[in-house]
C-alpha cells in the first residue's frame, strides 16, 4: 500500500530514508547528493510526485543551491512534507533567494514558474496581483509569512 503522507514521517523511517540517499551514486561524505540524483533518489524512497514535478525540484536545486541538494535540507522537507501550510513556508523561504526576508518581484517569477509546473490548473498571476491579495498589513511588501499563506491559499501543494 502506497505510504500516506498526509501521516508525519517518524524518526524511523527518516532514517531509512537517509540510508537510501547516502546509496546515491553522487553522495558524498559532507552528507549531500547532486541534483541529477535527485529524482532517483524521490523515486527510491517512493515520493509521489510526476517527472515533470520532480525535474521541476530539480530545476529549483540548481538555481538556488548550485546543484547540491544536502542530507539537512532534505531532512527539513521530509519534518514539514505532511503538512500543507508547513510546506509552502517552506517553498516562500526557499523562493526568498536573496534571503531578505520578503518576495521581489524577480523571486516571485521564479516562484510562479515553479508553482505553474506543480500545479497546472493555478490561474496566471502576476506580481502586482500577487501583491494585492498576499500583502496583507499593507505595507506594500510580502513577507515570508504573507508568502506562504497565500501558497497555501492558492494551491493543493
Ligand atoms: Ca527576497
Ligand atoms: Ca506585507
Amino acid at each position: 500500500m502506497p505510504r500516506d503522507w498526509s501521516i508525519p514521517l517518524t524518526d524511523a523511517e527518516i532514517e531509512e530514508m537517509k540510508s537510501k540517499f547516502r546509496a546515491m551514486p553522487t553522495y558524498k561524505p559532507g552528507g549531500h547528493i547532486y541534483s541529477k540524483d535527485f529524482v532517483k533518489f524521490c523515486e527510491a524512497i517512493g515520493y509521489p510526485r510526476t517527472q515533470k514535478q520532480l525535474m521541476a525540484y530539480k530545476d529549483l536545486l540548481d538555481k538556488t543551491y548550485g546543484g547540491i541538494y544536502t542530507m539537512d535540507l532534505f531532512v527539513e522537507a521530509a519534518k514539514r512534507i505532511h503538512s500543507s501550510s508547513e510546506v509552502a513556508r517552506f517553498r516562500a523561504e526557499q523562493y526568498d533567494l536573496d534571503g531578505n526576508g520578503y518576495i521581489s518581484a524577480e523571486e516571485f517569477v521564479e516562484l510562479m514558474e515553479f508553482m505553474t509546473i506543480h500545479d497546472p490548473s493555478l490561474p496566471k498571476t502576476n506580481f502586482e496581483q500577487f501583491v494585492k491579495q498576499a500583502d496583507t498589513d499593507k505595507d506594500g511588501k510580502v513577507s515570508i509569512d504573507e508568502c506562504a499563506k497565500w501558497i497555501e491559499a492558492n494551491t493543493n501543494a
